[in-house]
């Protein structure tokens, strides 16, 4: 990155692009045309599933992977193939959040929910459709030629996405809501918000910095590097999201917010309050720019990242 060009700028062009480049390599994943195997690919699903991944959302996982890669010079087509497959996952979860049985949205991305533009059968098979796709675009010869690699690739993203990871995670938040209760409303201590965050929000995103160096061959030093930078930019990402949630306007936000209040949902942003929690992201946006003092200039936008993660309005 040249000194006299303008940081943000250059960013805002490569979170762009990304997003351009994911954008067209889901189309043309998810074209009608049935894939070796398939039987046929039915109507409603395939349009369901376009609806949920196509057409919106900032693509910052895709762009982490991406960039990361960028640094162990993964070839972008290759590193767009991973960056697909989170992609899937991230939007499949959107879509199953979303549903009436878990938090009730009418409004995703500025548009409506899946189940509210199809119905609750098709949005949950279509999450279903989406999580499944993810594996197998991993796994295809074009996200990688070594299968060694691919076989990693798969084993993060399905513990990054599960039990251990995304799903367990929201299993945490619905119990913090008090669903499962008899009693009064579970009191969780930083800790276990923390954990719950780090699971529910932090590991696919954790994942999108550590898959570069995974589809990179990087040594154990550079990928835990990545691993450090992108467990703070989890945290920083779900505290900024909490702040959206309290502060944020619906209409640049792009859903419906104030939910967390109104479900006396435990985040460090209720614990804190919101001076401290801005002031924790800070150190967060620190901590991941330390994580990556090794790689020098190269590394410079995934800082940049880390700074924007800090201050998204949406
Ligand atoms: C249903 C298994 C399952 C998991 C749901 C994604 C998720 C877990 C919950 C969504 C609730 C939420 C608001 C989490 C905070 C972090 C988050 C995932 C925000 C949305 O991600 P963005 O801002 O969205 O990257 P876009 O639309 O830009 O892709």
């Amino acid at each position: 990155m040249t000194k006299s060009a303008d940081p943000d700028a250059i960013f805002r062009q490569r979170l762009d692009q990304v997003a351009a480049d994911t954008e067209a390599l889901i189309d043309h994943l998810l074209a009608p045309t049935p894939a070796e195997g398939e039987c046929l690919r039915p109507t409603r699903i395939l349009e369901a599933m376009r609806y949920a991944s196509l057409g919106g959302g900032k693509r910052f996982r895709p762009f982490l992977v991406v960039e990361a890669g960028a640094l162990f010079r993964v070839p972008r087509a290759q590193a767009l193939m991973t960056a697909v497959a989170l992609e899937c996952v991230h939007c499949y979860s959107l879509v199953h959040d979303d549903l009436p049985a878990m938090d009730d949205d009418a409004l995703r991305r500025g548009r409506p929910t899946a189940h509210k533009a199809f119905d609750e059968a098709t949005a949950i098979l279509a999450g279903d459709g989406l999580l499944t796709f993810a594996f197998d675009v991993v796994a295809r010869p074009e996200t990688h030629p070594d299968p060694a690699v691919k076989n990693e690739l798969v084993i993060a993203l399905a513990r990054a996405s599960g039990l251990g990871g995304m799903v367990g995670g929201q299993m945490l938040d619905l119990a913090a809501e008090g669903r499962f209760a008899t009693g009064g409303l579970p009191r969780l201590d930083e800790h276990e918000i923390a954990t719950l965050q780090a699971m529910k929000t932090g590991a696919l995103l954790r994942f999108a910095c550590v898959a570069g160096a995974i589809q990179g061959k990087a040594s154990a030093a550079e990928r835990a590097a990545l691993d450090r930078y992108g467990t703070a930019l989890g945290q920083a990402f779900q505290i900024a999201d909490d702040l959206l949630d309290l502060e944020g306007d619906p209409a640049t936000v792009g859903k419906e917010t104030g939910k967390d209040a109104a479900a006396h949902k435990a985040t460090l942003v209720s614990l804190y309050g919101p001076d401290k929690a801005r002031a924790r992201l800070k150190e967060l946006v620190g901590d991941a720019e330390r994580a990556l003092a090794s790689f020098g200039p190269a590394a410079d936008i995934l800082k940049i990242a880390a700074h924007f993660v800090a201050e998204r309005q949406a």
